[in-house]
């Protein structure tokens, strides 16, 4: 059994998107175990992208996370990572498979709708970003 962090992110909650995206991941059969809603201040969309730091979109990207509301989830179930970044698309909407969220609402590779953690060091750090044992539903 895997976890991992979804984010709907500011443009997703703004297009209406929360309800759609959940429904993609209970229909795939995928455990939301949290989920919360919440806006983020520069310094927290920082400190999330931390690892970003050095790549020329980071400002724009902190910029933009901390610009709205999001919701940020955790799910569970069996390769859950792999299988959320399947339902999420490439980065770049362009590339994203036909029938994948960002290919179906993205408007660019940065404000693509939704975040998904990419390894199981990188879901549990995230995860813990947001999230105490406490908030988990068993
Ligand atoms: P993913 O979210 O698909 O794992 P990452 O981790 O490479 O992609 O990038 C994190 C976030 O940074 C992306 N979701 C996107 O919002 C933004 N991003 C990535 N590449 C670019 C880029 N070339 N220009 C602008 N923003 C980008």
């Amino acid at each position: 059994m895997q976890r991992t962090l979804s984010i709907v992110k500011p443009d997703g909650v703004e297009k209406g998107l929360i309800g759609e995206v959940v429904r993609r991941f209970e229909k795939e059969g995928i455990c939301i175990v949290a989920m919360r809603m919440r806006r983020l201040s520069r310094r927290e969309a920082e400190g999330f992208y931390a690892v970003h730091r050095e790549r020329p979109f980071f400002n724009s990207l902190t910029e933009f996370m901390s610009s709205g509301p999001i919701v940020v989830l955790v799910l569970e179930g069996d390769d859950v990572i792999a299988r959320n970044r399947a339902l999420m698309g490439a980065t770049d909407p362009k590339k994203a498979e036909k029938g994948t969220i960002r290919a179906d609402f993205a408007g660019n590779v940065e404000k693509n709708i939704v975040h998904g953690s990419d390894a199981p060091e990188t879901a549990e750090t995230e995860i813990r970003y947001f999230f105490s044992d406490l908030d988990l539903v068993w």
